[in-house]
């Protein structure tokens, strides 16, 4: 339909833009960093969001290209946030998750390209987490693995994204070049509930625990309710990111929730 149509000469319009959602440590609240959320302003259907125009950027292959300005765009932005309190100092290490899709993994300019951003705007790799779906690895062999192991040597975190939904092979963990495990909303959701389902809690407790015993930090996502983020941090999650604190928004808007924590 007409999105298809549109969708190549985008880009080059300067039709996408980013919104950034914070991710806040469970612990004392602070703000740590945000996901970055890309969106499409469409001259005809106004916003689109990315579940409209992903799937037919990776059947295109214009996710590459748009990958690409994303990341770029992100990691300018997280620069920016530092600079303006005065360096990475001021306010912690305020970090940047940006989401890869499996194409973007395959491609082979995917290392260069992002040592090429990093060096370009001065950002240190610890700054910046690449967020993987489970799904996206799954069966995953070494030629896969390989530019994320990479990645991972130079300091960027790799993070397993919609974790639990369903392709989880736990004993796989290990051979994945992952940091961080993003569980999946569904599990936030189960906390809605008050006592909350306790075979749920079992499970995102058992989570935690393996997760934290290979060294991975968990951040989890959907937090709505302030009662969901502290059921959250009761089972050791480290992480949370949700309408409860923001939902995306332009980058000021970090700038400023973070000013206040800081
Ligand atoms: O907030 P929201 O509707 O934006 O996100 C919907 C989905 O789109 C999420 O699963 C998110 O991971 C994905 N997404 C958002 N931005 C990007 C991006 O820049 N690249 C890819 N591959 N996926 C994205
Ligand atoms: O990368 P990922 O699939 O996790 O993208 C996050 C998606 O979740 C985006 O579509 C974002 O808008 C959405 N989202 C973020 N916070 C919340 C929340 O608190 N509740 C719900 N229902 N969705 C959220
Ligand atoms: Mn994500
Ligand atoms: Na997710």
């Amino acid at each position: 339909h007409g999105l298809t149509t549109a969708l190549p000469t985008a880009l080059d319009r300067g039709e996408f833009f980013i919104e950034y959602q914070p991710l806040v440590h469970l612990g004392d609240g602070s703000v740590r960093g945000a996901e970055a959320l890309v969106r499409w302003l469409h001259p005809q259907h106004g916003v689109l969001s990315p579940d409209r125009f992903i799937p037919l950027a990776e059947h295109t292959g214009l996710i590459v290209p748009l990958g690409r300005w994303v990341l770029e765009q992100s990691v300018r932005q997280a620069r920016a946030w530092r600079e303006r309190h005065g360096g990475a100092e001021a306010l912690g290490p305020l970090r940047i998750n940006v989401n890869l899709s499996p194409c973007q993994l395959t491609h082979p300019g995917l290392v260069q390209d992002t040592v090429d951003i990093l060096e370009r705007t001065g950002v240190e790799p610890n700054a910046l987490c690449l967020e993987v779906t489970e799904s996206a690895l799954i069966g995953a062999d070494d030629d896969l693995l390989k530019p994320l192991r990479r990645l991972a040597e130079m300091g960027v975190d790799i993070a397993l994204d919609d974790f639990g939904t369903g392709y989880s092979n736990l004993a796989n963990l290990r051979r994945l070049p992952v940091s961080i495990l993003k569980l999946d909303r569904s599990f936030t959701q189960s906390m809605q509930q008050f006592p909350a389902d306790p075979v749920d809690l079992k499970i995102v407790e058992g989570i935690v625990s393996l997760a934290h015993s290979l060294d991975l930090a968990v951040t989890v996502e959907g937090v709505e309710t302030g009662a969901q983020a502290e059921q959250l941090r009761i089972l050791g999650c480290d992480t949370a990111q949700g309408w409860y604190y923001a939902r995306p928004g332009p980058p000021e808007r970090l700038h400023d929730l973070a000013l206040v924590d800081a």
